[in-house]
């Protein structure tokens, strides 16, 4: 039956792709509530042709009936009130990176580990973008030829990091963000995402390392990453070096990643085909080319991973969380 869903950040990036992707989606919306920052308070959203007013979040938003809240609001506002939701019984999916390695807390990407949602104790993690792309294709390569170790290089667009980012591209030499990023990315590429950590990667690495772990379950797998910002809009790419415990044929990676679901393998280098920002904007897939063998190591492969790091990256993948919860009744 419907559902009383609430979204906090509403009128975020994600938030707002949310909303478009429950429309597409048709999902089962009794009731709407939307919850912003005071700055946002009334304004008004349509949903499914109707209007909604912006509230402001406060303790007491949850004080009505609602069954299920989405999350894209920082790891701040999620770390306050995620467990109010909670307390009152209400099921969270949070969008920021707060809850993730919480071991209380499944992060699930649904093509790749949806038992996980069994063990949800109300709320559950959306991974960060440029994880859930890459855990996609590493899933059915893993259980084929066992990952033994993945080198994770990035080239992310800068609706990554919200508005803010995108409207410096507009004007652009400006900078991305004084507060965080010390250089302009127009033109440019920043090696720094998110905070540097005291042994010298940043938060968003770490993010690739650990969360890959935790969704594939095996924290026995080798990882190291970096992570760039680039002077694109919409499109994370990833590039994985994959070395595999396993021998393994190359014609065998092509068939299982062609018949992986939310895949689409777009490889043909006689014609230039190959994953690109501009091929997965507004998709949900996750765009898979380049694929070779690395003949440096003797079992690896070098694939180029693409996609829309606001939808299948964030929006998407929170909504499809939340179909699995519907489905296995755990809402
Ligand atoms: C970024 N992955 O791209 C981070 C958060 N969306 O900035």
């Amino acid at each position: 039956e419907k559902l009383n869903v609430g979204i906090v950040g509403a009128t975020g990036m994600v938030g707002r792709n949310f909303l478009r992707i429950m429309e597409e989606r048709n999902f089962p919306v009794k009731n709407l509530y939307l919850f912003a920052s005071s700055k946002s308070n009334g304004k008004k959203i349509v949903f499914k042709k109707e209007e909604y007013k912006v509230e402001e979040l406060t303790e007491n938003s949850f004080d009505k009936p609602i069954d299920l809240l989405l999350f894209s609001a920082g790891g701040n506002i999620s770390k306050k009130f995620a467990p109010i939701a909670k307390k009152k019984g209400i099921t969270v999916v949070d969008n920021s990176s707060a809850w993730r390695m919480d071991r209380e807390v499944p992060l699930v990407v649904p093509e790749v580990n949806p038992q996980d949602i069994e063990w949800h104790n109300g709320i559950i993690a959306n991974p960060n973008c440029s994880t859930i792309q890459s855990v996609v294709p590493l899933k059915p390569l893993h259980e084929a030829f066992k990952i033994k170790r993945v080198i994770f290089s990035t080239y992310q667009a800068v609706s990554g990091s919200g508005v803010a980012g995108m409207e410096d591209l507009d004007n652009g030499l400006k900078y991305l963000d004084p507060k965080n990023y010390p250089h302009p990315i127009a033109f440019n590429c920043l090696p720094h995402i998110d905070e540097f950590t005291d042994n010298g990667y940043t938060k968003e690495e770490i993010k690739m390392i650990e969360e890959t772990k935790k969704i594939l379950n095996d924290q026995n797998i080798r990882i190291t990453s970096t992570t760039v910002r680039v002077p694109v809009y919409f499109g994370h790419c990833v590039s994985a070096n994959i070395e595999f415990e396993n021998n393994f044929e190359l014609e065998n990676v092509y068939d299982i990643l062609r018949n992986y679901k939310g895949i689409v393998v777009f490889d043909d280098i006689q014609k230039n085909n190959y994953p690109m920002p501009i091929n997965v904007k507004g998709k949900d897939e996750v765009y898979v080319g380049r694929i070779r063998r690395d003949f440096s190591v003797k079992n690896g492969i070098n694939i180029w991973i693409v996609a829309d790091n606001t939808r299948k990256g964030a929006a998407t993948n929170t909504i499809q969380i939340a179909e699995l919860l519907i489905n296995k009744n755990k809402i």
